[in-house]
């Protein structure tokens, strides 16, 4: 399905990536008369719902939420099965909304860019892919995603390994059938939390192997009645609304009261309450969780109490606890049977910070203290978050700087979106923003429609580069870290700082100051016409690309 490939193309912008982001840059870029191509590694749309096919993958935000909001007509005629979507049903939807929009024809499958160097001279960016693409193009957008770049640790004789293993962000297309055999598992983050439950199913056996136990919530996933969807799509844009002005862009009880406002019997009925209720809207009893270390123990201490009550035995129990970090600084997980799965008498535990993994060999992993056979090996490892997928592709910026060694000490951005010295170099969900800390798709719009306005702006003004100053990268990365300080999420080595990366810089990643206020921010920062950037004609140079999309017309310095 993808579209020939045409050498020294010239285009307007070049989106890398078609998951949520990379389909509605596309269309808002088609609304602005701009020629653009989408380069997508897969060989289909729906990025990360593409690539995560594991047992058990299901997204965490509501169905009724986890959507796109820009087109009522899609939003009214589109009917989701649960309470919580599968894998499966989210990129039938993705798949639904390339068709819907005619997006397709200008997207090209099983293309990664591998490079992209921006050419003073002309102005634009000359972008190469695996397949021998060579495009230029005015604008470079990144929809490479947040937690695409997956990581298979370095362990010793993996090549030596005689089963078979996986990643569960990278999953073959069939379903893996793990009935009668002996699965080792790694890693207890959401995707491991989602998987052990479904393999335990099929599998003879199951060791699960952890090095950080995480709190994880009851989903008490349902089926979706239709009274229930229609009562939210007759109210989807005042609830939409809403959602855009939270924290997380996610329709939350968020309380307004302290945990210590109320007396302990009080404060117990309300954790009951939202564990009841399930999901992620469990670390919102109270408005001082992520901010104060005694309130966040008190709601720690009612999901450790809820594990002891689930798990039969104590010592399994105790290591499936959390103690070595606040609740909700690492994601917050959210179940479907985890913890009653640690009662089957075929699965088992291995603690790794007491017995850490040596080597994996022929017949299965070895840890200091054991050797566990296995048919077939499960790596739920994670990702290296934000920015990897940016990572893999050659980025050069003015003077040849590269980005990667721009960012070497960690990101630096201005909102999230652009990174100094990078001209017309646009993220999605980039460090620096709230992105991973949302609901992505209300932040992928969010960013999506504040790019595509910039661009038209500068369509409207005949402007054609847009730069982040460096001085309003200092600030906006001094206010990312002071709004970050002020909460207990640097308090934890997670993704969100890099720490799961060996190597890695520690920086906290995303913007942690809530997504309504960051929109505000974006909002004000247009009001005064484009604050902390730059915007500049295309100088006239001889021999310049011919412009495409906006109008041709006098320059004007727009800071
Ligand atoms: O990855 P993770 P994930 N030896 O990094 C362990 C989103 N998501 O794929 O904590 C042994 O969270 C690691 O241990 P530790 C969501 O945002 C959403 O599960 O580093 N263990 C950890 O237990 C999520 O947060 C959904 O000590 C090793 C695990 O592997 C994000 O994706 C579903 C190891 C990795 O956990 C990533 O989740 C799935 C090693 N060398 C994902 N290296 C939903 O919407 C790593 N680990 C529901």
């Amino acid at each position: 399905m993808s579209a020939a490939t045409s050498p020294s193309r010239i285009v307007d912008a070049v989106v890398v990536g078609a998951g949520f982001a990379g389909l509605y840059m596309l269309y808002r870029l088609r609304e602005l008369g701009m020629t653009t191509r989408v380069f997508e590694a897969g060989d289909g749309v729906g990025g990360t719902w593409y690539w995560n096919r594991y047992p058990g993958a299901r997204c965490d935000v509501e169905s009724m939420q986890y959507s796109y909001s820009f087109s009522p007509e899609l939003q009214q005629e589109w009917e989701w099965t649960e309470r919580y979507p599968q894998q499966e049903e989210i990129l039938r939807y993705i798949n639904h909304v390339a068709d819907r929009f005619d997006l397709r024809r200008d997207i090209q499958l099983e293309t990664r860019v591998t490079a992209a160097t921006w050419d003073e001279g002309q102005q634009r960016w000359n972008v190469t892919t695996d397949r021998g693409d060579q495009l230029s193009a005015r604008y470079l957008i990144s929809a490479a995603g947040c937690l695409s770049a997956g990581r298979v640790p370095e362990i010793e004789g993996l090549e030596s390994f005689q089963g078979q293993w996986y990643h569960t962000g990278n999953w073959p297309h069939q379903p893996v059938d793990f009935s009668g055999q002996r699965v080792g598992i790694i890693g207890t983050g959401s995707s491991g939390i989602q998987a052990i439950p479904q393999i335990a199913k099929q599998a003879r056996q199951v060791t699960v192997f952890q090095r950080t136990p995480n709190f994880s919530i009851p989903a008490w996933n349902r089926p979706l009645s239709p009274e229930q969807q229609k009562e939210w799509k007759a109210r989807y844009p005042q609830l939409r609304e809403q959602a855009r002005n939270t924290r997380s862009g996610i329709l939350y009880d968020y309380s307004q009261r302290g945990t210590f406002e109320v007396d302990e019997p009080e404060r117990q009925r309300e954790y009951e309450r939202r564990w009841e209720r399930g999901g992620a809207n469990y670390t919102h009893a109270f408005n001082d969780i992520f901010f104060d270390r005694a309130a966040n123990d008190q709601a720690a201490e009612f999901v450790r109490s809820k594990i002891r009550s689930i798990v039969k035995d104590p010592a399994v129990a105790a290591k499936l606890a959390p103690t070595d970090h606040a609740i909700g600084t690492k994601r917050i997980c959210v179940d479907t049977d985890y913890y009653t799965t640690f009662n089957l008498p075929h699965v088992s535990l291995v603690d790794l910070k007491a017995s850490p993994i040596e080597a994996i060999v022929p017949g299965g992993i070895r840890t200091a203290d054991a050797t566990h056979e296995f048919d077939s090996i499960v790596f739920a490892t994670g990702y290296d978050a934000v920015t990897g997928s940016l990572d893999r592709i050659a980025i050069r910026g003015r003077d040849g700087l590269a980005l990667k060694q721009k960012w070497a000490d960690g990101p630096r951005t201005y909102l999230g979106i652009m990174t100094a010295g990078f001209p017309n170099l646009f993220f999605i969900t980039g460090p620096g923003s709230p992105s991973v800390l949302t609901n992505v798709v209300v932040a992928i719009e969010q960013h999506v429609d504040w790019i595509a306005r910039c661009l038209q702006s500068m369509q409207q003004r005949h402007i054609e580069v847009a730069e982040a100053r460096t001085d309003a990268e200092d600030q906006w990365v001094d206010h990312v870290n002071e709004v970050a300080d002020k909460t207990l999420f640097p308090t934890t080595a997670s993704w969100y700082t890099g720490a799961n990366v060996p190597g890695k810089r520690r920086v906290f990643l995303p913007y942690v100051g809530g997504l309504g206020n960051y929109t505000a921010i974006c909002e004000q920062v247009v009001a005064d016409g484009y604050r902390g950037m730059r915007l500049d004609p295309v100088p006239a140079v001889e021999g310049a690309a011919p412009r495409t999309g906006g109008n041709v017309s006098a320059p004007i310095d727009a800071t």
